[in-house]
């Protein structure tokens, strides 16, 4: 099935530190996506522990907390044909060791923590960050 859909995406601080928006925005339009939306930010603490509150019982809570706001990040809606797949299949595994050559963390990360990019793991993930980043 195909479906016409937004997904959330989010390259993290070592991303734009690591001067890879360019990069990863053109992999983005390359493919046939559409930025929607996007803006560079800084996360409050408030903020990144409601967008990771699905894992504050976890042991790299903190870690991950302290890391999302430690720096800019650049938040965007990404639209087009299975966006929230395709997306997730263009960034690659979460840990880079197993992420394949020509995905974003294949090419870019070797850290499980710092990874590059974000993007939502389903259309109702979607649904709930875009509506905590941009409020719609
Ligand atoms: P995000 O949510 O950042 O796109 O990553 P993933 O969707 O690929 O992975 P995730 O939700 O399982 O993990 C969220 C976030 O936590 C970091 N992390 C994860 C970590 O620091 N240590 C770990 O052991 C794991 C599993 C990396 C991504």
């Amino acid at each position: 099935m195909i479906f016409l859909e937004k997904t959330f995406l989010m390259i993290k601080p070592d991303g734009v530190g690591k001067k890879l928006v360019g990069e990863v925005l053109g992999r983005i339009e390359r493919r046939g996506l559409v930025i929607e939306e996007m803006k560079l930010m800084r996360l409050d603490k408030e903020m990144a522990e409601e967008h990771y509150a699905q894992h504050r019982d976890q042991p790299f809570f903190d870690d991950l907390i302290n890391y999302v706001i430690s720096g800019a990040v650049v938040a965007m809606v990404v639209s087009g044909k299975n966006a929230v797949s395709v997306i997730r299949k263009m960034i690659g595994a979460t840990n880079p060791f197993e992420a394949e050559p020509g995905t974003i963390r294949g090419d870019f990360a070797l850290d499980v923590s710092e990874n590059i990019v974000h993007g939502s793991d389903s259309a109702e993930s979607a649904k709930r960050e875009i509506l905590l980043f941009f409020g719609e």
